[in-house]
C-alpha cells in the first residue's frame, strides 16, 4: 500500500517535468492509464496470455476477450483496435511484437512497424488524442531493452513530426529499469 503511494508519487514527479512535452516516459501501470487509448503487447492470437496482456484482459473484463474473438488474430508487426471495456482507457490497440531471435530476423523492423501500426490506427481511425504504449517485445519476447527504446522512440518522433492529431504518447514502463532506460532514449533523442 504505501510503496504503491511512493510509487504513483514518483510518477507524477518524474511525469510533471515531461507533461509540456508530447512524448512522456512514466513508471506505472498501463492498466491505469486514464488516456484514449493503451497499447498491448499481444500474441498473434489476441487471445490474451501473460504480462501486460494478460494485466489488460483482467482489468477490461471478458468484455474484452469476446470482441478480440472476433478480429481473427494479428500478424506481427501489426495492430488491431477494440473498445476498453472495464479499462479507464476508451481504447485498446492490440500489437503483436516480434520475438527476439538474436536480430537477424527482421526484429527491429517488425517492432517499428508495430509503433507505426498503432499509431496509424490512432490517428486515422479514431481520432485518439493519447496513447500509452507498454514496452512492446521487452518481456517474454526478449528484445533488448536499449534496442527496443530506440526504436519505440525514432518511430513516435517520426509520426509526431508529420502529424498533429496526437497530443500526447506516454511510454509506460513497469519496472525501474526499463523505465530509465526508455527516460534516456527520449532524452538522447531529444524531441525535435
Ligand atoms: N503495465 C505496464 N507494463 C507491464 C505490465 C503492466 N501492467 N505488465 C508487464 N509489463 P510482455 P512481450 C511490461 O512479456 O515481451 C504475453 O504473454 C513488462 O515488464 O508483457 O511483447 C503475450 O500474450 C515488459 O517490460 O510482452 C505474448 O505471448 C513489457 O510489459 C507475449 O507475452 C512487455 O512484456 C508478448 O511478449
Amino acid at each position: 500500500m504505501l510503496s504503491n503511494i511512493i510509487k504513483n508519487i514518483a510518477a507524477v514527479l518524474v511525469f510533471v517535468p515531461l507533461m509540456s512535452k508530447r512524448i512522456a516516459v512514466i513508471q506505472g501501470d498501463i492498466t491505469q492509464q486514464r488516456v484514449d487509448a493503451i497499447v498491448n503487447a499481444a500474441n498473434n492470437s489476441l487471445l490474451g496470455g501473460g504480462g501486460v496482456d494478460g494485466a489488460i484482459h483482467k482489468a477490461a473484463g471478458s468484455g474484452l476477450l469476446n470482441e478480440c474473438r472476433q478480429l481473427k488474430g494479428c500478424a506481427t508487426g501489426e495492430a488491431k483496435i477494440t473498445k476498453g471495456y472495464n479499462l479507464p482507457a476508451k481504447w485498446v490497440i492490440h500489437t503483436v511484437g516480434p520475438i527476439w531471435y538474436g536480430g537477424n530476423q527482421g526484429e527491429d523492423e517488425l517492432l517499428a512497424s508495430c509503433y507505426r501500426s498503432c499509431l496509424n490506427i490512432a490517428q486515422e481511425q479514431y481520432q485518439i488524442k493519447t496513447v500509452a504504449f507498454s514496452a512492446i517485445s521487452t518481456g517474454v519476447y526478449r528484445f533488448p531493452v536499449e534496442r527496443a527504446a530506440r526504436i519505440a522512440v525514432t518511430e513516435i518522433q517520426r509520426f509526431l513530426e508529420k502529424n498533429n492529431s496526437l497530443e500526447q504518447v506516454i511510454l509506460v514502463c513497469f519496472s525501474k529499469s526499463a523505465y530509465d532506460v526508455y527516460l534516456s532514449a527520449v532524452r538522447e533523442m531529444g524531441e525535435r
